[in-house]
Order: C-alpha cells, then sequence, then structure tokens
C-alpha cells in the first residue's frame, strides 16, 4: 500500500505541473481507476492538494509541509545533491545512517534528514541535541576527488552555505566562529560536523552533518544549552518551513561546492572571513604550553587559524582554546 502510494507521488511529481491520466497511472501502478481515485483522496487527507480534471488527469498542486522523500524532492532543482534521500521520522543519528549508507556505496550527494534523532553527535563525543520536528538534522554523502588534506575546507565551506542561507533567505545577521559554528546574537544556531572515511592520499567518502535550529522555542531547548544557544523561530519570532530550509541549503550548496571544485578555495577563503566573528579583534588564545593575546586575521588553506601576536609575528593555530565570550 505505502509503496503504491509512494510511486504515486513519484510519478505526479516527474509529471511537475502537467496532467497524468488516470489511464496511465493505472496502467503504470497496475491498480484500478478506482482505486487511483481513493489513494488520491488519502494524499489529500495527508494535505497534498490535487487537481482532478476529468478530460486531462491529476496534478499535484501543492505539498504538505511534513518531510519526506517526496515533499523534499518536489521542487527541488538540483542537479546531482538530493538526487537520492533517505527521510526518517526518528533515527539515532543521521551520521549513522550516512556511514552505513556510504560504505555500501550511495552515491555523492545522497542525503539523510530526521525529524528526530534520539542521539545527535557533536563534535569530539560531545552531543546535539535534535527536538522532534523543530529543526534540520541532515547528513550529506560526498565523494570528492580532492586530497584528505583538503576535506577541512568542505567544513569551512558548509558554514559559508549555511551563513549565505540564514542571511539572504531568513534575512539575519550571522556570524562564523572558528571552526564552523554559526552564531546569532552570540548564540549557536547551527552545528557542524565533517566526518571522512580515507586511505592515504584517497578520500572514500566524507559525511557532514548539519544541525540548524529553526521553530524551537526557548522551552524546547535543554536548560544546559539554553544561555547559549538559540532558533530561527526566537531570532525571528516567526515559524519557518524546514523542508524549504533544506531545499534552499541544499540548491545553495550544490552551487557551493560546485564553484569550488572549478576555482578551488580562495572564494570561500573570502567568504568565511566575510562572516568570521571576531575576525580583527584581540582574543585570548590557550595553548598547551601557552598563554597569551593576539589578534585573529583569518584561516588559512587548511582551515587552521591565523593570528598575529603582539610582537607582530604570525602564526597559524591548529588547536586552541579561546575564550570567545571574555568580557
Ligand atoms: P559541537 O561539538 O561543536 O557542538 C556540540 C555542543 O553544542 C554541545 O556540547 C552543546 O554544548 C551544544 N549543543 C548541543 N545541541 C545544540 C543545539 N541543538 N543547538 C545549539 N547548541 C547545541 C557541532 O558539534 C556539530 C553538530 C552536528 C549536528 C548534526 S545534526 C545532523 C547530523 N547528525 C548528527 O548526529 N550530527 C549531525
Amino acid at each position: 500500500m505505502e509503496s503504491t502510494r509512494n510511486k504515486l507521488i513519484q510519478l505526479l511529481a516527474d509529471s511537475s505541473e502537467k496532467y497524468i491520466s488516470g489511464q496511465l497511472l493505472s496502467d503504470e501502478l497496475q491498480i484500478s481507476r478506482s482505486a487511483i481515485w481513493k489513494h488520491m483522496k488519502e494524499l489529500e487527507k495527508d494535505g497534498y492538494q490535487i487537481e482532478g480534471k476529468s478530460n486531462k488527469g491529476y496534478r499535484i498542486i501543492s505539498y504538505p509541509d511534513k518531510l519526506s522523500e517526496n515533499t523534499i524532492r518536489w521542487g527541488l532543482e538540483t542537479n546531482w545533491i538530493g538526487k537520492s534521500i533517505i527521510h526518517k521520522e526518528s533515527t539515532t543519528s543521521t551520521q549513522h545512517i550516512a556511514h552505513d549508507e556510504a560504505r555500501n556505496g550511495a552515491a555523492h550527494g545522497t542525503i539523510i534528514i530526521a525529524d528526530e534523532q534520539t542521539n545527535g553527535k557533536g563534535r569530539m563525543n560531545r552531543s546535539w541535541f535534535s527536538t522532534k520536528g523543530k529543526g534540520m538534522w541532515l547528513s550529506i554523502i560526498l565523494r570528492p576527488k580532492i586530497s584528505p588534506l583538503q576535506a577541512p575546507q568542505l567544513t569551512l565551506l558548509t558554514a559559508t552555505v549555511l551563513a549565505d542561507v540564514l542571511h539572504s533567505y531568513c534575512n539575519v545577521q550571522p556570524l562564523i566562529k572558528w571552526p564552523n559554528d554559526i552564531l546569532l546574537h552570540d548564540k549557536k544556531i547551527v552545528g557542524i560536523l565533517t566526518e571522512m572515511q580515507a586511505e592515504q592520499d584517497i578520500i572514500n567518502y566524507i559525511v557532514i552533518g548539519i544541525g540548524l535550529n529553526v521553530n524551537q522555542s526557548k522551552d524546547d531547548l535543554p536548560e544546559e544549552i539554553s544561555h547559549r544557544a538559540t532558533s530561527l523561530l526566537i531570532e525571528t519570532e516567526k515559524e519557518h518551513s524546514i523542508k524549504a530550509l533544506i531545499q534552499e541549503i541544499l540548491t545553495t550548496f550544490e552551487k557551493s561546492y560546485d564553484q569550488y571544485i572549478k576555482n578551488g578555495f580562495p572564494e570561500i577563503k573570502q567568504k568565511w572571513e566575510s562572516y568570521g566573528f571576531k575576525i580583527g579583534e584581540e582574543i585570548t588564545i590557550k595553548t598547551l604550553k601557552d598563554h597569551f593575546r593576539a589578534i585573529f586575521l583569518g584561516i588559512e588553506e587548511d582551515g587552521a587559524l591565523r593570528i598575529k601576536r603582539m610582537d607582530g609575528s604570525i602564526e597559524k593555530l591548529y588547536s586552541a582554546e579561546i575564550d570567545w565570550f571574555e568580557k
């Protein structure tokens, strides 16, 4: 039943704005025309708006806002990203599914999306709160033909994509906090986790996980993060369509990725720095053996932090503890 329904939606979606005749649907699905009609009624109950004309057939006018493979695919005008979509209502982590799929040969551009994650992953074994239906919990499988040493550039690219979408589509002013948190009013709205499977100089695959807080109210955010996390609802005082955000992010991601493969990293670096939190400002840096003040200049090709010491010397830092919000 469910798979007939999915095939039916797929046929309607493939014919886009055009009508598809009841006879053709009945031939393709090998069910009677009255069974087709019953399916259409069920789809309408699910929130699909379907137009039926006696001499023309059927067409979908609009999709419900809830997430599914079909609703995400409808209206997604990309060439390679999101051609294969896996949607789960609930899962431990979309990263887990993405790794399994990638190991089994999933194509470049496959996406995994969940309404809820019960064990969302942050970096370094931290956890990521993924409230049901309130955010975008997305993993993208990539098979880039670049050196594993360049992989951090894809995380920086992802941060610029999210910043661009938040800025131009949601009309807010995001900043990227090194290496890849996105902040609105000093509070985290996006987290990015990149995981890679590589051998020497070949990347087998990369999974980029993106968590974007969308429709959480202050009360939806767990207490332990509520003072340093925010959502689009909190910032803009209105609800946003997660489906539309996914489509916008995938479209922007594809464009940016294709440009990066063609032109290399300089454009991404420039864009990243235009969103960079505290660039040009003095920050306190703690490393294993040192504790000092320096000016944050920007990022390096490999994602390292570029700083200027008070004596004028310039350094690259790969790991450092920075209190970004010192008073
Ligand atoms: P991170 O290690 O930079 O951030 C994790 C930290 O952020 C946590 O320790 C907590 O303090 C805070 N935090 C947890 N949840 C949230 C939240 N919803 N909003 C704001 N702050 C929070 C960032 O790691 C990488 C997160 C990637 C999440 C995506 S979701 C899709 C994919 N699947 C999955 O399991 N992870 C990725």
